[in-house]
């Protein structure tokens, strides 16, 4: 693969934008090597700036689970477009968008559209200390809910439990009311409660992690997480920016069967286009103004162009009735045919799974916590990260990341896929 476009792209737009991106992530520090520009995507495929084509399994972190440029998503966009682009008003859109979700999923009577997943997370996690009048929240290590500050903390060191910032900027004041536990440890979260009883607004937890690599939920964590909030007055928040429409279309609340109190989502809700939203039930969402007195707002809430976008995409996962079946069939085939490939060359890996996410770490145990995640083989990653991407299969540029399959990946693409991974040496 050539890549002078994308290099020049690079330098440009280093100039321009901090770091050459809008987004760390697409800077390859991860793996190392010039970050490729992508001009255009169709299917299961992207074209970068060089006319180099690639498989693709970001689908543009979770978006695109349709493929790229599904033609019925496309048509609606443009038609919505001669509409008007946005009015800052009510719309009838944004009420069908809305009555589909809150029809479909489980435990919401209510849902707030917004703009990303960040301002979907944060919303939720202040409408949860709006609803308890407590401050603290737990997260864990590992899961990433956007970049508010609240959750741009580390664990705190020994029992002090309480966070720290994990990025310039963010206060003291705010780390402090964010507490930190291991992925899979209900135990841990117990204690949390006990070392702060009655002060803990919520636990917000990614019910499979999809930002340390992919890791599930294990031994009824999720299910244990919902005893220990009911059992303390607090709300449990399920960041369903991954998961949400992925895993199933009542999301991870209908495939582990566990009742979140607030449920957030992006990525697939917005076909692509930029929308996030949180969702739960009255008691809770009336506290939202203008009903209710916590606020939270935004100008392009609601967007046409973005509601037409999601609405299409989520009704056209609801008329295949064998979508879900086939994303989680693909997986599955990759998962079996990749663990085959990798344990005829002795290289020790695990591959995680659920429904049509997954991700190797290249390491000789499970991975269930992201401290295991980051005691896997990450320069193996990187040599192989960088073989698929010479021969034109486009993984997530790090081994913290999730691949999300799409309806478009069949067997061509799969073969294809495979016979690369066929050639990886690694010495
Ligand atoms: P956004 O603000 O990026 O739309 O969503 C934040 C977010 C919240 N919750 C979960 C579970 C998420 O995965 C995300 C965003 N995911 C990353 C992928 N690791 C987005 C990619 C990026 O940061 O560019």
């Amino acid at each position: 693969m050539l890549y002078q476009r994308s290099s020049a792209l690079f330098d440009e737009a280093y100039q321009y934008i901090p770091g050459g991106v809008n987004s760390p992530v697409r800077a390859f520090k991860s793996v190392g090597g010039v970050p490729i520009f992508m001009k255009s995507a169709k299917g299961a495929y992207m074209t970068d700036a060089d006319d180099n084509t690639y498989i693709d399994y970001i689908n543009s972190w979770g978006p695109a689970i349709l493929g790229h440029t599904h033609p019925e998503v496309l048509e609606a966009i443009q038609k919505q477009a001669e509409s008007g682009f946005s009015f800052g008003t009510p719309t009838e859109l944004e009420t069908e968008i809305a009555k589909l979700i809150v029809k479909n999923v489980p435990n919401i009577d209510q849902i707030r559209m917004v703009s990303s997943g960040t301002e979907a997370c944060m919303s939720a996690i202040r409408l949860a200390r709006g609803f308890t009048g407590r401050d603290k929240i737990i997260k864990f290590e590992g899961c990433y809910h956007g970049h508010s500050d609240s959750f741009l903390i580390k664990a705190g060191s020994g029992a002090a439990t309480f966070g720290n910032p994990n990025s310039p900027g963010v206060t003291a004041g705010t780390a402090k009311d964010t507490l930190l536990a291991r992925y899979n440890d209900a135990e841990q979260v117990a204690d949390l409660f006990r070392h702060n009883p009655g002060e803990i607004a919520a636990i917000i937890v990614e019910p499979v992690a999809g930002n340390m690599g992919c890791v599930l939920p294990e031994n009824n964590f999720l299910q244990n997480l919902r005893k220990l909030c009911d059992e303390n007055g607090a709300l449990l928040i399920f960041d369903e920016v991954m998961t949400g429409f992925r895993l199933a279309f009542g999301g991870a609340q209908e495939v582990f069967n566990v009742k979140a109190d607030l449920v957030t989502y992006g990525k697939v809700i917005g076909g692509g286009l930029p929308v996030g939203a949180f969702a739960g039930r009255n008691e809770i969402m009336d506290h939202l103004a203008p009903k209710g007195g916590v606020y939270q707002a935004g100008t392009l809430s609601g967007n046409p162009l973005a509601m037409r976008a999601g609405l299409t995409t989520l009704e056209l996962i609801r008329k295949d009735e064998n979508l879900y079946q086939n994303l989680n069939k693909t997986a599955e085939t990759l998962d079996f045919e990749i663990g085959k490939i990798l344990n005829s060359k002795n290289i020790e890996h695990r591959i995680n799974r659920k429904g049509s996410m997954m991700s190797i770490f290249f390491h000789v145990n499970a991975v269930s916590n992201f401290e295991e995640a980051a005691n896997a083989n990450h320069s193996l990653f990187n040599n192989f990260f960088h073989h698929l991407l010479a021969n034109g299969i486009y993984l997530p540029p790090s081994g913290f990341e999730t691949w999300f399959i799409s309806a478009a990946i069949k067997e061509n693409e799969i073969d294809r896929t495979l016979e690369v991974i066929r050639k990886f040496e690694y010495s």
